[in-house]
């Protein structure tokens, strides 16, 4: 079970305030632009809150998945593209503080703690999304290096991380034990970005190919054993798919608050639409559900911090049921404000488009029913 300590709610307000001074009037912006927000990358690195990550011996401050969590949902209440920032740095850095060995956690995670260096996950392929065993990508061991050959797609932080934890298969013959994780480093001969993409939604965030061309990885950066690599890409989902959930949480609250305040405001048919029950029934199943998607990922990052493999269940549970809420309730949310919802001059729109991602990346919700379905039937 979970509790909120009273430093997490601590935590939890300085974020809160936090994300309604400095970030929230710059959400529209970075959505219109498209551009990487570097403000919002400083402004986190400056509240050590990218820190929260990591364990305090490797200059982070030892947050649990739950604070973390409390964090990524106070600032995507107001900007998804801001909270991803927080997100993809536990999501690219999991693997590594999953599998590392000593010398690599020495190496690699001090400057993802202190806002030095940036990280990202490298799994998915143009042929292998949901089936993430698919991939082509290979790694052959010559001498002291992997000579890495592939393509991979769709990595949010292309570009802007310089450490990546990506994975390829070293055996071919052995299916998902032939993959292998490794850390890479933008600066790897054979490395190179591919196209940036341009998104329905998180447009601050970017997101690009990684092309792979006899990339040289030093045999020391593999992480973990030959054929580990499908189980920490599973293990890393399972610790991390909590923190979408509270993206979409702090999504869906987010809209949620803005219906509110302009149904008080709004004067239709001599009074304020809130007035309404047609209104007042749409906001009380809206606030509804974000409590109880608000619940279940707390419940799933408590138990994810734990690492029991019944976590896995319960943190696609959370992920699914946590975007399908914020994909509602950001439509209905733009539904309450009508015509004023569909104008870019309001929030909602953006939200709504911001929510949708939440349902496809770290796994589509379909994906994360299957997970749920083998942890009922084993
Ligand atoms: N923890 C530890 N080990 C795990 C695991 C987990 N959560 N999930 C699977 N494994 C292990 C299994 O135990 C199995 O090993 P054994 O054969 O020794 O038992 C191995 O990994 C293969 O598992 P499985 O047979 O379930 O693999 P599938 O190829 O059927 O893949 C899904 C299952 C679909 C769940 C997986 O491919 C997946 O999660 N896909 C979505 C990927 C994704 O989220 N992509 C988004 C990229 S990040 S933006």
């Amino acid at each position: 079970m979970y509790e909120l300590t009273d430093e997490q709610k601590m935590l939890q307000k300085t974020v809160r305030e936090l994300a309604k001074e400095k970030v929230e009037p710059r959400a529209a912006e970075i959505d219109e632009k498209g551009e990487y927000p570097w403000d919002m990358f400083e402004l986190l690195r400056d509240n050590d809150l990218l820190g929260l990550c990591f364990p305090e011996e490797l200059d982070g401050s030892g947050a649990d998945l739950l604070t973390i969590c409390l964090a990524i949902e106070e600032l995507a209440r107001v900007c998804v593209n801001t909270s991803l920032i927080l997100g993809v740095c536990k999501l690219g850095s999991t693997p590594i503080m999953l599998a590392a060995n000593d010398d690599q956690l020495k190496k690699y995670i001090p400057p993802l703690a202190m806002g030095e260096k940036q990280c990202a996950f490298g799994l998915t392929e143009p042929g292998a999304g949901s089936d993430a065993a698919a991939m082509s990508s290979r790694a052959v061991l010559k001498g002291d290096k992997y000579v890495i050959n592939g393509q991979k797609c769709f990595i949010t932080n292309g570009g802007i991380a310089d450490t990546y934890s990506v994975f390829a298969k070293t055996d071919e013959s052995s299916g998902v034990k032939g993959i292998s994780a490794f850390i890479v480093e933008k600066a790897f001969p054979g490395f190179e970005t591919g196209k940036i993409e341009h998104k329905m939604g998180i447009r601050g965030s970017q997101t690009t190919e990684l092309i792979f061309t006899d990339m040289e990885v030093p045999a020391e950066n593999l992480l973990g054993k030959e054929g580990d690599g499908f189980r920490i890409a599973m293990m890393t989902l399972d610790k991390t798919r909590p923190s979408i959930g509270a993206q979409a949480v702090g999504c869906a609250q987010g809209a949620l608050d803005h219906a509110i305040a302009y149904a008080k405001e709004r004067v239709q048919f001599g009074g304020p639409i809130a007035r309404l029950q047609g209104i007042q029934f749409m906001l009380a199943d809206m606030a509804m559900q974000v409590e109880a998607a608000r619940h279940l990922v707390y419940r799933s990052a408590a138990m994810a911090e734990t690492g029991v493999r019944e976590a896995s269940g319960v943190s696609a549970m959370a992920k699914c049921f946590a975007s399908d809420t914020a994909m509602r309730v950001t439509v209905d949310a733009v539904q309450v404000l009508g015509g004023y919802g569909y104008m870019a001059e309001y929030p909602l729109e953006r939200m709504m488009r911001d929510a949708k991602i939440t349902q496809i990346y770290e796994g589509t919700n379909q994906v994360q029913r299957v997970v749920i379905a083998r942890a009922l039937l084993g």
